[in-house]
């Protein structure tokens, strides 16, 4: 796994402001993962590659998603949010030739999560919501959640999307509901065992 050539080829891909992003979330998922236990180089990998396509303009990230094989539902076609992580992850198998599932998968699911996420995915998902570029409110409490128990920060970070995306009147994809109820339920099996 070359980090510096994928680095290289991604910084030509967006501008400064989204490469320092990128920068920023692998550092923290290289952080998370030494923190939890998840593999290290790739979570450095898929964190600096997780937006690889957030600045690729529609017809491209289509052709992208054709060329990997990927069917788009109605509702992932009609929410242009969500194509980058798809694209995303259609870009680093066709374009970059990676293989491996679990760094695929961490940039498909980076933006909605989903139910059964490895620990790659889950440390993909709370690097993008703590990374240092971060500032939105409410961040430095899902920053403590994360520094404590990653199944709770992810949980954390599903209910600040839905959250946002209701009040906005957007639609919420059905991964981004079966991750949050997974972990919401887990969450309330932990808390019955505490008593
Ligand atoms: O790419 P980033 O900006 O670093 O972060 P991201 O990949 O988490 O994208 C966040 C955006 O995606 C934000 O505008 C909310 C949107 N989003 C997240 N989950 C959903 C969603 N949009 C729709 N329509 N449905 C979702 O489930
Ligand atoms: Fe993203
Ligand atoms: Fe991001």
């Amino acid at each position: 796994m070359n980090f510096k050539y994928y680095e290289d080829i991604i910084s030509q891909r967006m501008k400064a402001a989204r490469f320092r992003h990128s920068k920023n979330v692998a550092k923290e998922a290289v952080r998370l993962a030494k923190k939890y236990g998840a593999n290290v180089e790739k979570a450095e990998l898929a964190g600096i590659l997780h937006d690889a396509t957030k600045e690729t303009d529609g017809p491209e990230q289509m052709s992208l998603i054709r060329r990997a094989g990927i069917e788009l539902t109605e509702m992932e076609k009609n929410s242009p949010k969500l194509w980058h992580a798809i694209s995303g992850s259609a870009y680093v198998q066709v374009e970059l030739e990676i293989a491996d599932r679990e760094i695929i998968d961490a940039i498909r699911y980076h933006t909605t999560g989903r139910a059964g996420m490895t620990l790659l995915e889950k440390v993909i998902f709370v690097a993008d919501f703590t990374s240092a570029d971060r500032d939105y409110e409410g961040v430095d409490r899902i920053r403590r959640i994360a520094d404590k128990n990653l199944d709770e920060a992810v949980l954390e970070g599903m209910s600040f999307t839905i959250s946002d995306l209701a009040l906005r009147k957007i639609t919420i994809a059905p991964d981004t509901f079966a991750g949050y109820n997974e972990m919401a339920e887990l969450g309330a099996r932990a808390k019955s065992k505490e008593k």
